[in-house]
Order: structure tokens, then C-alpha cells, then sequence
């Protein structure tokens, strides 16, 4: 058995570490001669800083637009990058090829699962907080929990070798329900402290209670008119929860945006604003974040245009 991991940023790396780890052969799909000689520069290893001290894991690497059949394929690129990375590794996959799809926002893994509906394909969600310091070199910020569930008929338990993992890992009976709830989360925390450049605890002072209680109480709108249940318990709270767990961590949105690349707002935010318009409710709350945060994407790249200019 071999793993492949296409998009080999943070979360790519991570679990390309529990894998190997586990003893499972790793192989990262990396898309430029660059990266490669790069990787191998540094010895081919991935090194990931934990609060226990610092692991250096070896790993193998390869071109996506390799030749070789890929048996498994975990796939952890940016959601809107998921079609253009799938055209290069297409080729490679075959009948008994199982995905499994990590990424934050939602509409890919619906798209893949229809796209290749004969294929195990699991999708997951993670709240591990984890940091790239260097392209191979990463710091974990948090040991979150990932729910792995089915999107096609063929994918049955766990991806393969993923109960040797030693990594919080709960199998989804819901996972439509799982990705729902982790967009949600990302709906309420990732548009606010990207616009602001605050931490996520910084959601908590009574400054914001107003504004994040709207959009909480619109998210759940959203979701009750397509048909989609949330928790158990008020979305706020849930949202509170893990502005207090992850208080000092950057959002993943925020992280994009200081970087100067393209975020994930048009699979969450937009996401959420395409269903609403489905189903016939207005979003303006939504509609707003996602017209802001294109705004704030627009002058990021207008900034390193002329930059580079
Ligand atoms: O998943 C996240 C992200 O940043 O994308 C949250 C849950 C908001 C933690 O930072």
C-alpha cells in the first residue's frame, strides 16, 4: 500500500507525516522541478514541530504528472485548486483507486464523488491547526480531530491503512452533515478575522457579539432552507467554542490573505450564498463578507502585480 498526497501544504503535510509514521510508504505529488529539487535538498524529510519537540519524517516525492498507477490518493490542495490538481494525476488513477478529499469549503467533494462515481471516495474534514514555516517545515498549533466519511457506495470503513494512524480520527455516518458543520464554522470565523487581521479569540470580545450572532443566525438559515442540519446546539456557541480553542491561532483565511494568495471564499462564504439563492432566501450578510473579501483579494493582487511590475 502507498499513499500519494497532492497538495503538499499544511494539511498535506501533516498526515503525509501520521502516514509515514504509521509505516505506511508516502509519496508527495509536488507540481514543479523546483519543489522537487527543493525536497531534496533538504533530505527528503518533512520536519513538523509538536509541543513534544520535533519530528524529522522521511517521505518520498514524485511529479504529479507522473506515470505510475496511484492506489490511493489523499487530495489537500486549496478547495478551488481540487479540478485543475485531479487533470494531472487523472491519468494515473484507475478502477480500485480510493480518494479521500481533506479541505476546507464544500461543492468539490459533491463534484468529485459525480465526477467518478464508481471510485472509493471519502471526504473529511480536520480542526488540527497547523503552520507552514518553510515549504517543509511545519509547526502544529493544535491537535484537532478529523471525521472521515463515505461519498460513493465503494468507500467502506476507513480509507485504507488509516486505522494505524496515530491521529484523533472518527469515522462520519453524516459526512455531508460533517462538511456542513465544519462550513459553517469556517462561514462565521474565516471572512471576520480575515477582514479584521485578528486572531480568532479576538471574536469573543462583546465588540463583535452583534455582528456574529447575525451571521451565525443567518448561516443557520441558510442551511435550515437547503435542507441541511447543523449541530444539536446554536451555531454561535459552537462558533465561540472554537474561537476559544483556537484563540491564538490565525484563520486559515487570514493566513491567505496576509500571504498575498487567492483564499478559499468562494467554497465557503460563496458557497453558502449559492444555496441561499437556490433556495430563495436572501443572504446580505454573506453576500457582503464574500463582496469584501473579493475586494481584499483583488487589491492583494493588484498589490503584487505591481510589485513584481
Ligand atoms: O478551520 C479553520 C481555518 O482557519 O480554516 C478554523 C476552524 C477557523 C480554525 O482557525
Amino acid at each position: 500500500m502507498r499513499w500519494h498526497v497532492l497538495g503538499a501544504g499544511a494539511i498535506g503535510g501533516l498526515f503525509a507525516t501520521r502516514l509515514a509514521r504509521a509505516g505506511i510508504p508516502t509519496t508527495l505529488l509536488l507540481r514543479s522541478t523546483q519543489q522537487l529539487e527543493a525536497f531534496d535538498t533538504g533530505g527528503r524529510t518533512l520536519v513538523l514541530e509538536t509541543g513534544q519537540g520535533t519530528e524529522s519524517v522521511a517521505v518520498d516525492a514524485e511529479p504529479a504528472a507522473g506515470t505510475s498507477a496511484i492506489d490511493h490518493l489523499l487530495i489537500t490542495t486549496k478547495a478551488y485548486a481540487t479540478d485543475a490538481a485531479l487533470e494531472r494525476v487523472l491519468p494515473r488513477l484507475h478502477a480500485g483507486s480510493e480518494i479521500l478529499l481533506l479541505q476546507n469549503g464544500c461543492g468539490q467533494q459533491q463534484a468529485l464523488a459525480q465526477r467518478l462515481p464508481g471510485l472509493a471516495i471519502w471526504a473529511g474534514t480536520t480542526t488540527s491547526g497547523v503552520r507552514r514555516l518553510s515549504p517543509f517545515h511545519l509547526r502544529l498549533a493544535g491537535e484537532g480531530e478529523t471525521r472521515i466519511g463515505p461519498m460513493t457506495a465503494a468507500a467502506r470503513g476507513l480509507p485504507g491503512g488509516w486505522d494505524r494512524l496515530a491521529h484523533p480520527l472518527h469515522l462520519s455516518d453524516d459526512i455531508e452533515r460533517t462538511l456542513w458543520q465544519k462550513l459553517a464554522i469556517n462561514a462565521a470565523i474565516n471572512p471576520l478575522t480575515a477582514l479584521a487581521g485578528c486572531p480568532n479569540g479576538t471574536l469573543l470580545e462583546s465588540g463583535y457579539d452583534t455582528r456574529l450572532r447575525a451571521l451565525c443566525a443567518e448561516i443557520e438559515a441558510i442551511a435550515q432552507a437547503a435542507g441541511r442540519a447543523l449541530f444539536d446546539t446554536p451555531l454561535i456557541d459552537q462558533v465561540r467554542t472554537v474561537a476559544r480553542t483556537t484563540a491564538a491561532n490565525r484563520s486559515s483565511m487570514l493566513e491567505d490573505i496576509s500571504a498575498g494568495r487567492r483564499t478559499e471564499i468562494d467554497q465557503i462564504t460563496g458557497y453558502l450564498c449559492q444555496q441561499a439563492r437556490r433556495h430563495g432566501i436572501a443572504a446580505p450578510i454573506n453576500e457582503r463578507l464574500l463582496h469584501d473579501i473579493h475586494i481584499l483579494e483583488g487589491n492583494n493582487m493588484r498589490d503584487r502585480s505591481s510589485r513584481e511590475r
